[in-house]
């Protein structure tokens, strides 16, 4: 059996990062964590690339824009969509999860969904740094160990 695994979380390189401001206390959070936690993993600033949009359905295209440059590595959507009492919330569910599945398959390129998607503020409050772990954090991880898998590959 030839068996795949790359936890090696050494290498750095090359990474954008997008982020929406509709949320932004929350969203913020993602990007503190994850920021701290490329700076813990040695990258340099000069290895970040960091574009802010005003929701997540502008995520998608922001992404593909830099996807298109061809400079990085990995990318790292970051958003929170919260339930309101309409439908919008699965609107734009779909459409940045979709999006950035699109930009991941069509650049071969690890696009990592740090987008929280939750019934209430609540719920995204525990999944940046409380109960439910820190998914800013987490994204950063989960980039740096799909480089790797997919340099070995
Ligand atoms: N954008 C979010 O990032 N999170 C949300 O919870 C949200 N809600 O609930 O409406 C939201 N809407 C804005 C959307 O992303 C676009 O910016 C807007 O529709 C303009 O295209």
């Amino acid at each position: 059996m030839r068996r795949f695994h790359a936890k090696d979380k050494k290498a750095t390189f090359p990474i954008g990062i997008v982020v929406s401001r509709f949320n932004e206390e929350i969203t913020s959070k993602l990007l503190d964590g994850a920021h701290q936690r490329l700076k813990e993993l040695g990258f340099d600033e000069g290895q970040i690339t960091l574009v802010e949009v005003p929701g997540a359905v502008e995520i998608p295209v922001v992404l593909q824009r830099l996807a298109e440059m061809k400079q990085f590595d990995a990318l790292i959507a970051l958003g929170a969509v919260i339930r309101g009492d309409t439908s919008h919330y699965d609107y734009v569910c779909e459409m940045v999860s979709s999006g950035c599945q699109r930009i991941s398959l069509d650049f071969k390129l690890p696009v990592v969904f740090g987008v929280l998607t939750t019934e209430n503020e609540e719920q995204a409050l525990e999944r940046c740094g409380g109960s439910h772990g820190h998914k800013g954090r987490e994204a950063v991880d989960t980039a740096c160990e799909m480089v790797s898998l997919l340099r070995l590959l």
